[in-house]
């Protein structure tokens, strides 16, 4: 094996089992928790079950991290398998307990030296740093200057999203009580985005409409200052919603690699079903 650093993240990251194995990227699941019943996303239940089962549940999900000895176990096949360093890449450490799961897993395990990697938020954006970060494996970078090139990354990585409803992140304690009261009482459609790894209002809009528009226009800014960008559109169970602001970026903006992703059962959780977002990122190779 000429490469020596393996490549992990979770669930959140919603990379496809293909893509996964084309890059050898390992995937710890988070945990979707409907009653007394835990299901580990994407191996014991899919999105679209996920969200059928969420129309009629009496009781709404819950979720959890993944236990530190699943990160163990995993760290210690890794060493068997020849590997000798690791970059675990999680979802924000302010609204998971699952970077700290892996670091605390890595303590545990002698043979193989584990690095973390807090992408200060979730989804497509997290795949972009493991994406990254498989190809400077496969390239044979070593951990610390995976560690870096991913650092440098998080100076042009911007994601905004906007919910139907925000009581599903006041519920799971994602967003503060103030600012749910702010929302409600004004019927708005707050553009959301991370700061520092937390979950923030970044503009209060009334229209879904108005909002999307002007997410849109923040990633004309970005555009607008130079480079090559890739963008994904993420929806949470609304293909055709995402698929029509997919269409209206790729038509304004012809040199954009635009894809599109989803909120899968964990992030559905905590977001409801109908949410949009958009991540983008300028690219360096
Ligand atoms: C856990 O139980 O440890 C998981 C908690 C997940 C909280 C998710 C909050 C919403 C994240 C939205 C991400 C949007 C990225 C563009």
């Amino acid at each position: 094996m000429n490469r020596k650093v393996a490549i992990v993240t979770d669930s959140t990251a919603y990379i496809s089992e293909s893509v996964r194995n084309q890059h050898s990227i390992k995937m710890v699941p988070l945990n979707v928790i409907f009653g007394e019943t835990s299901y580990q996303e994407e191996l014991d239940i899919t999105t679209d079950e996920f969200y059928e089962k969420m129309k009629s549940a009496d009781e709404l999900p819950k979720t959890s991290q993944p236990a530190i000895g699943q990160f163990v176990t995993l760290f210690e096949q890794l060493a068997d398998e020849g590997y000798e360093q690791v970059v675990t890449i999680h979802l924000s450490m302010k609204i998971s307990g699952t970077f700290q799961s892996a670091i605390s897993a890595g303590e545990m395990v002698d043979r193989i030296d584990v690095f973390g990697f807090d992408t200060e938020i979730s989804c497509a954006p997290q795949a972009y740093y493991v994406l990254e970060a498989a190809k400077l494996a496969e390239a044979g970078a070593d951990a610390k200057e995976i560690i870096e090139k991913l650092t440098y990354m998080k100076k042009t990585s911007r994601a905004y999203f906007m919910v139907d409803d925000l009581n599903h992140l006041h519920r799971g304690g994602r967003l503060s009580g103030a600012q749910l009261v702010v929302g409600n009482l004004l019927k708005i459609k707050p553009i959301l985005h991370f700061e520092e790894g937390s979950i923030v209002p970044f503009e209060k809009v009334r229209t879904e409409k108005k909002a999307l528009a002007r997410i849109v226009d923040l990633l004309a800014e970005d555009v607008s200052k130079g480079g090559s960008f890739y963008a994904t559109v993420i929806h949470a169970h609304r293909l055709d919603g995402a698929e029509a602001l997919a269409a209206t970026i790729q038509e304004r903006f012809p040199d954009v690699k635009v894809d599109i992703s989803f909120f899968g059962p964990v992030i559905g959780t905590h977001l409801g079903a109908g949410s949009l977002g958009l991540s983008w990122q300028k690219q360096y190779t």
